[in-house]
């Protein structure tokens, strides 16, 4: 649907004129600007602060050449990025995506979600992401080691623990993270808590390996709690063997639902009793395998090839797990007509806007990214705090403020829905409350 607000119409002209070839940013802006339509009608100050003008424009965006051996002796090269987008609320925050389909697009993408996302936490975040279009999968760990220490090499030169806090993403997990801190720390020559995501025995915080997909699942459970339902006894269709898809499975299932599919890039299984996570962790996790391996454990579970058709399991709770516009029209189509009422977004942006749509037409109950992945980076949050006071929290502790937080995401966007007219849009909600503290922060600071 065409924007009704002509500020922000023809601001959005501009931002497609200035981004071209970068359609997932476009869409983020898109969906981003649709939610504001009602806070540029109420607040013409923050339009003659020039604030979404500015938001829209990274503060400064750093690419770089990554060069590297590989196990042959052959030389390789690699574009490295990192998006510092906002620093209103805080240092710039938010991971590092390894992936070959990385470009500038998809780095600004998740860039600009971060900012919202990050001001939803209510914790001092401003909003940043980096990455690089290497490609992890089949490298030998001295690759990766040595792809890591040559992008530190260039990055350690922009970050620190009071400009930039990188983490992990798809593609980098604590692996990754350990060679970057090694190399951070060696170049330096400081221990800081220059990353997040780190290995406990070097900073890294208990919870942090399950903050995403658990923080998926307990913002989903207050979602269903709102509308008069809950986890328990309930089909849960997941996408995804990674980090999120993980911690969202075992959280699901230990609050009583029932998880019947797991994916990777190559396709997905179907397990009517429910997944076994410890195949999958051994798999993934130790063996770094694919995931059609648990039928070795499994044989009565189900492997289909491509990604797909796994939005036509029945199911009554979709948690997408994998990556951006995983789950397009005809895919929520297939979800809605088969009965799933609910679905909540682990990965960022796994839905197109035109199956957002399909949702709001069914009335699905709608968990959007920005609000119910939120919860990864608030332990990246919290490490930060224990770093600062050079303290550890115990596991319990993390995990309490974890869900405190989601419980509170979950009321932000709840109340900031209702107060725009707009009950039970979750999306809108998300977009409003992220964006209103982060323009206050930019128009008091000067806008700069
Ligand atoms: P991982 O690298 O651990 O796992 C990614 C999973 O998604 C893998 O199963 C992978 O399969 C699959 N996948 C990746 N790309 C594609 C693709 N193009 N098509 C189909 N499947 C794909 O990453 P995470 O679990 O950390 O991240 C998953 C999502 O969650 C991403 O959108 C990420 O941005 C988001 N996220 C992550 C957070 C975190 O803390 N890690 C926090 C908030 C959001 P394969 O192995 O075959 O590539
Ligand atoms: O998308 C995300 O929020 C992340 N990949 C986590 C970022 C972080 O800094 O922990």
């Amino acid at each position: 649907m065409a924007l009704q607000n002509k500020y922000l119409a023809d601001l959005l002209e501009t931002v497609k004129k200035r981004n071209q070839g970068e359609p997932e940013f476009i869409q983020a802006v898109t969906e981003v600007f649709t939610s504001l339509e009602p806070v540029a009608e109420k607040r013409p100050d923050l339009i003659e602060a020039g604030v979404f003008e500015r938001i829209v424009e990274p503060e400064r965006q750093i690419i770089f050449r990554v060069p590297w051996v590989d196990d042959n002796g052959v030389q390789r090269v690699n574009r490295g990025f990192r998006i510092e987008f906002n620093s209103a609320i805080g240092p710039y925050k938010g991971g590092i995506r390894l992936h070959p389909s990385v470009y500038l697009g998809i780095i600004k993408f998740l860039g600009f979600e971060q900012i919202f996302k990050n001001s939803l936490t209510t914790l001092p975040m401003g909003g940043g992401k980096g990455g690089s279009d290497f490609d992890p999968k089949g490298k030998s760990d001295g690759e990766v080691m040595r792809f890591c220490q040559s992008f530190m090499t260039e990055l350690c030169r922009h970050i620190g623990p009071n400009t930039d806090v990188p983490a992990g993403d798809i593609g980098t997990g604590a692996r990754e993270i350990g060679y970057m801190f090694g190399q951070y720390k060696r170049l330096r020559n400081e221990f800081t808590g220059v990353l997040t995501g780190k290995g406990l025995t070097f900073g890294g915080s208990l919870a942090r390996t399950e903050a995403t997909g658990y923080g998926v699942c307990y913002f989903t459970n207050e979602m269903l709690k709102a509308n008069g339902k809950s986890f328990e006894g309930q089909r849960v269709v997941i996408s995804g063997s990674g980090n999120v898809a993980i911690y969202a499975t075992q959280k699901a299932t230990e609050l009583g639902a029932k998880v019947v599919t797991m994916s990777d890039s190559n396709g997905f299984i179907y397990d009517e009793n429910g997944i076994d996570l410890a195949a999958v962790k051994q798999i993934k996790e130790v063996e770094r395998k694919r995931i059609k391996e648990y039928l070795n454990y499994h044989p009565e579970a189900t492997y289909t090839e491509g990604c797909s058709k796994i939005w036509n399991t029945p199911c009554d709770i979709a948690l997408p797990c994998a990556t951006q516009n995983e789950i397009n029209e005809e895919s929520a189509k297939a979800l809605a007509a088969n009965g799933c009422y609910c679905v909540s977004e682990g990965a960022n942006m796994p839905s197109t806007p035109e199956a957002i749509d399909v949702y709001f037409a069914n009335n699905m109950l709608y968990g959007p990214a920005k609000a119910a992945n939120a919860g990864g980076v608030a332990v990246s949050g919290l490490e930060m705090s224990q770093n600062s006071e050079r303290l550890s929290w115990t596991f319990e502790d993390v995990d309490g403020r974890l869900k405190k937080i989601m419980v509170e995401i979950f009321k932000s966007c709840d109340e900031a829905a209702k107060e725009y007219g707009l009950e039970g849009n979750y999306m809108a909600g998300a977009n409003i409350a992220g964006f209103l503290k982060v323009a206050e922060a930019m128009k008091a600071q000067g806008c700069v």
